[in-house]
């Protein structure tokens, strides 16, 4: 464990030149890794097989253990979230426009506009960080075809009403659900809303298969068109029957997943105990919150989302600078939103005029480090660093 300095004001900050309390940087999106003696011998019977990726055993064994974890027909694997994002927008036949959130990764947006098809973004809910289904209803036009929300966090969208929106207009609905494996929603695990969903196990989230997605559906026709287009459209040799693109998980990536599955009980397990201790911590410095997620819902607790208020007496950024000369590489995401990226924001100059919570949180939000990986006095320091800043105006805890 790397020894963390004592901060007892602004004077022992490394921004204001003392040593940094980490001499490691500790990110946010660590890998967790599971069993390495297991994963050994995977490489070893892969080796063995000279079965290297095209829908080998082990990417078999991965699907139907995840289909049976969340309880959903069918697990198509991928070579990662964005490709798997790219597939079923096209195997669930989204053209013109689709409604999706600006506050989310920019693969969200990406995988629409890299096929033609026009994301509009529509606003968030400010509480749950999720797409607001009376924004989603304003942006609905004729050429609207879908939409596409993310869980965001790995909190689950307002499912109920985005569905009722889509059954009433005629859209379709799926959901990029990259940050929420392993939640439920109600009784349901996510992976069976909606149309389809779609993962990511990159090597950063909570789960990862180094590299890696899925797509989860109960509709059997969209799970034989998605393992088509995952394999150029190949059924069998010399027959391709669909149009298709090469999204095919390896047999590596699948025993890391396989070997990552066993541990993930654990990784939550951690992730919730650090997030409580955020909670603990952080939550008593005015201007300072963590976003709380609702006890009632399974997590993988794998977002610790902090959110600084004009109350604190510096700004977020100032805060994630200040975090960052400690070696502590707290994440904004998503700022500043998909809008105001490339190519969105040349496309909609204008798009924040009805986005105003998403421009409010991601000026706001903070993302902090979290995992198995997390050095124990990390959340401590955490604290320390932010109550040094609120002593500038003599803030105290409450
Ligand atoms: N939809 C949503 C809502 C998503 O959040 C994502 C991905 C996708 C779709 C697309 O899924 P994929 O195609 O990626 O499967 C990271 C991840 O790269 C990205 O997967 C993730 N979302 C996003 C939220 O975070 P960056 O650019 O912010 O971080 P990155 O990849 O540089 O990693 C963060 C830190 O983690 C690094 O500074 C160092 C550390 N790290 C990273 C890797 C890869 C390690 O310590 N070891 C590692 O192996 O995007």
């Amino acid at each position: 464990m790397t020894k963390a300095k004592k901060i007892r004001s602004v004077s022992d900050l490394a921004v204001n030149g003392a040593a940094p309390a980490f001499q490691e940087p500790i990110h946010v999106g660590r890998p967790n890794i599971g069993s390495r003696d297991a994963f050994m011998q995977h490489v070893n019977d892969i080796f063995d097989r000279r079965w290297l990726s095209n829908n080998g055993p082990l990417v078999e064994t991965l699907e139907h253990r995840i289909a049976d974890l969340l309880g959903v027909k069918h697990c198509i694997a991928m070579c990662n979230g964005t490709v798997a994002l790219e597939i079923a927008i096209r195997a669930v036949q989204l053209t013109g426009e689709v409604i999706v959130p600006s506050y989310t990764f920019i693969a969200t947006a990406h995988a629409l506009s890299w096929q033609g098809i026009t994301p509009v973004f529509a606003d968030i809910d400010p509480v749950t960080h999720t797409l607001d289904p009376e924004a989603v209803r304003r942006m609905i036009t004729p050429r609207t075809t879908g939409i596409l929300a993310t869980h965001l966090w790995g909190t689950p969208c307002d499912i109920d009403a985005l569905q009722a929106i889509a059954d009433e207009h005629g859209l379709t609905l799926i959901f990029d659900a990259a940050h929420a494996f392993m939640t439920r929603h109600g009784s349901k695990m996510i992976g069976g809303f909606g149309k389809a969903e779609v993962f990511s196990f990159h090597a950063t989230k909570f789960f990862n298969t180094f590299e890696g997605g899925a797509v989860t559906t109960n509709d059997d026709d969209l799970a034989h068109t998605m393992r088509l287009m995952r394999n150029f459209g190949f059924a069998g040799f010399d027959n391709v029957i669909h149009p298709g693109t090469n999204g095919k998980m390896t047999e590596i990536c699948a025993a890391m997943g396989l070997v990552n599955l066993d541990l993930v009980d654990t990784v939550i397990q951690a992730n919730q105990t650090n997030y409580h201790a955020y909670c603990q911590a952080l939550n008593p410095v005015p201007g300072l919150s963590i976003l709380p997620l609702s006890a009632a819902e399974a997590r993988n607790y794998q977002y610790v989302v902090l959110e600084v208020s004009p109350d604190f007496p510096v700004s977020r950024d100032e805060l994630v600078n200040t975090l960052h000369a400690e070696n502590i590489l707290a994440r904004r995401y998503f700022w500043p939103g998909c809008h105001r990226m490339k190519p969105y924001r040349e496309l909609y100059p204008h798009a924040g005029l009805v986005l105003p919570h998403t421009h409010d949180v991601a000026d706001k939000v903070v993302v902090l480090p979290t995992g198995t990986t997390l050095p124990a006095n990390a959340v401590d320091t955490v604290r320390d660093v932010c109550l040094a800043l609120a002593s500038k105006n003599n803030l105290r805890p409450v």
